[in-house]
């Protein structure tokens, strides 16, 4: 089997617009091993990238137009402010975008980078094919200028590409690197440090600390989108899995934990169930009352998070934010970590 980097060669090269990574990870058996893991363990948890299916993509969406989600909003605002500055800082390269869904926030990068360029190449990475295909139309609608050759996969999987991307931006936004757990983050850092050149950008957008109020109603939204995102987990395997799982006795919970800074998004189950995984031939029984983690969202403070990414060769060259601090746009530059200049940085520009 051919591995990312030649398929992509390839499909750039005969002008296809998808390319599925290897290994394809969100096979039924992929998702069968995960929830198995998750449920095995105690406390129970399941892995958050299933949150996105075709549903899941489309309920997320929804989410971000409710009125308490405010961070795709700010973070918007925030790049349609500096997407220029941003331009301006690195000069014409390919965009590479982590986790971009429908990419409808990218729009603002896009028109920045394409005025200056007669073709501009974005590679968006996703674990939804779905959404990869909807991003793709709309962006050949509004742009004739975007080569669009997007990867169906893990963020994981399509990193071995970047080597032939150079120069370029990667772009990773909605403050998704606040689903990775401590562990997880350094792996991810790691990872993009070993495949990213020297010189190379990456665009880090992250969602700052504040009042626990505000971030609590922003993942317990009145009209429930949330909390039907949550269910939608329970729904998929039900779909996929062959469960039977009663999703009306499934409540969502989402809270602040003051002592881990990070949102953590559960379902609570009402009553006893089991959950059946056809795929495995395994059984689980779930207690009453019993919770299951499905997301922790970490929130930042800059300074902590400039300093941690300097440990992995990210220097911080610009930072943006909104007039309420809510939101930070982070520009960072690939360097030789052994270099790293030890001067403070300067206030974030709004
Ligand atoms: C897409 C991971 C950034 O953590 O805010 C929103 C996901 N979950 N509401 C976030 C999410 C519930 C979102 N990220």
């Amino acid at each position: 089997m051919s591995d990312i980097s030649e398929r992509f060669r390839d499909a750039v090269g005969s002008g296809a617009t998808l390319v599925p990574a290897p290994g394809a990870e969100d096979s039924v058996l992929a998702f069968a091993r995960s929830v198995a893991a998750g449920l095995s363990d105690a406390p129970k948890w399941l892995h958050c990238r299933f949150l996105y299916d075709a549903e899941g993509s489309r309920l997320f969406e929804a989410i971000t137009e409710q009125p308490e989600y405010y961070p795709t909003r700010t973070e918007a605002a925030i790049l349609a402010r500096h997407a220029g500055k941003i331009r301006e800082v690195t000069g014409p390269v390919t965009l590479v975008e982590l986790g971009s869904g429908y990419s409808v926030k990218t729009e603002h990068l896009l028109n920045a980078y394409s005025r200056h360029a007669d073709t501009l190449r974005y590679v968006p990475v996703d674990v939804s094919d779905s959404a990869l295909r909807a991003a793709s139309r709309s962006i050949a609608e509004n742009f004739d200028d975007v080569q669009f050759t997007g990867i169906a996969g893990t963020y994981g999987s399509a990193l071995p590409v970047l080597r032939q991307l150079s120069p370029q931006m990667v772009i990773f936004l909605g403050s998704t690197i606040g689903n990775f757990n401590e562990g997880e983050s350094t792996a991810f850092w790691r990872s993009v440090a070993g495949h990213l050149p020297l010189g190379d950008f990456f665009l880090l957008g992250v969602d700052l600390e504040k009042d626990p109020a505000i971030l609590e109603a922003a993942y317990n939204d009145a009209a429930g989108v949330t909390a039907r995102f949550t269910r939608n987990y329970f729904a998929r395997m039900n779909r996929e899995l062959g469960s039977e799982i009663d999703l009306d006795e499934i409540e969502h919970l989402a809270f602040w934990s003051p002592a881990r800074r990070r949102m953590e998004i559960y379902a609570r189950f009402r009553s006893a169930q089991t959950i059946e995984i056809a795929p495995l031939d395994q059984s689980f029984e779930i207690a009453a009352g019993e919770r299951i983690l499905l997301e922790i969202s970490r929130k930042y403070r800059l300074p902590q998070l400039t300093r941690e990414l300097a440990k992995f060769g990210f220097e911080v060259k610009r930072s943006f934010t909104d007039e309420k601090r809510w939101f930070a746009l982070l520009l960072l530059e690939r360097i030789d970590a052994s270099v790293i200049r030890s001067a403070p940085q300067p206030p974030a520009s709004r």
